[in-house]
């Protein structure tokens, strides 16, 4: 099981340096991705899902057109834990 407690600012450095692709924003994590239509951002979205619901953490996702836009923050714990970066990392594989 994923460490939920809060991660101190060097530890957030060292694990966004591993998901260059994710920007962080304030006490969330946020990445748009692009899909080549809007039904294949779609089935994208179901992956996503899937991710989420293995792990018990949910992204809010925000879908325009062909891109999807994930925000990761452990609401919860009204902060970024290790287990944001560890469903970025999910993510990052699909
Ligand atoms: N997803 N992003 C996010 N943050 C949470 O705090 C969270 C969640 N999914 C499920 C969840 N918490 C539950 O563990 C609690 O609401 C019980």
């Amino acid at each position: 099981m994923a460490d939920r407690s809060r991660l101190a600012d060097d530890q957030l450095t060292e694990r966004l340096s591993a998901v260059p692709q994710w920007s962080r924003d304030g006490e969330s994590i946020v990445r748009t991705f692009e899909a080549p239509t809007f039904l294949e951002g779609i089935a994208f979205v179901a992956r996503v899902a899937e991710i989420a619901e293995a792990r018990d953490h949910h992204p809010d996702i925000d879908i325009r057109y062909n891109r999807v836009t994930l925000t990761l923050s452990t609401h919860d714990r009204g902060g970024l834990t290790a287990l944001d970066f560890d469903v970025a990392e999910a993510l990052d594989a699909l």
